[in-house]
């Protein structure tokens, strides 16, 4: 069985309509944002970040996972169910480029747009304080995953390849270095060490 915890944001009804088409066996809980249900102790302990969706998937090869995050959530389902990821390769990959941008050319703009305009009034300074707050929090998370893990998600992955160009462009294109976040810069030192990191940099012309 699994249970969805969410509410009717577009992150929220990602996995729910997933979970709908899949055809496997769940319940839906609505979480009330405004209420703050997302920050009930209950719920800070399956995401201490505060955030739909969740899902609490009771059976995965005689394992029990708690999952967060939209698009890993629609994939775990999807391959669960085995509806809607193909595995012929090509294909599957091209199932992945669709994704990849709907998440980020489309939603991460939506996303920034939706913000400025659910700020009223808000001046940009103050939303600009506002997403820098989401950034720092988002990699706080990070850090404090890295405490105790060497890579971001068990050995080193695509996890790891997919954050660190980002943290590189935060550095030199905003500015922003977070001195305080130290597991965080030793894995990026660690990144930085590695020769596929090297060659993959240099090849792409960043010095
Ligand atoms: N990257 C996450 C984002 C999740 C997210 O931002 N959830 C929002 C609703 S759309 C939330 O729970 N916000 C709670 C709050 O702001 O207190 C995903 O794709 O699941």
């Amino acid at each position: 069985m699994i249970t969805l915890y969410t509410a009717a944001t577009s992150n929220g009804l990602r996995p729910a309509i997933m979970l709908a088409e899949s055809g496997l066996s769940h319940i839906v809980k609505k979480i009330d944002l405004e209420k703050g249900e997302q920050r009930t102790p209950e719920f800070l302990a399956m995401n201490p970040a505060a955030r739909i969706p969740v899902i609490v998937d009771d059976d995965v090869g005689g394992e029990k996972l708690v999952l967060t995050e939209s698009l890993a959530i629609v994939i775990h389902v999807a391959e669960k169910s085995g509806v809607g990821l193909p595995t012929a390769a090509v294909a599957r990959a091209r199932v992945f480029e669709a994704a990849a941008s709907a998440m980020t050319d489309v939603y991460g703009p939506f996303n920034g747009l939706f913000h400025l305009h659910h700020g009223g009034r808000t001046p940009p300074s103050q939303i600009a304080q506002g997403f820098d707050g989401l950034l720092k929090d988002a990699l706080g998370r990070v850090d404090a995953k890295l405490a105790n893990a060497e890579w971001l998600a068990g050995d080193f992955s695509i996890a790891d390849i997919v954050l660190y160009p980002t943290l590189g462009r935060l550095e030199t294109a905003l500015k922003r270095t977070y001195p305080t976040l130290e597991n965080l810069q030793r894995w990026a030192k660690a990144m930085a060490a590695r020769p596929g990191v090297k060659l993959g940099t240099s090849l792409a012309g960043r010095p």
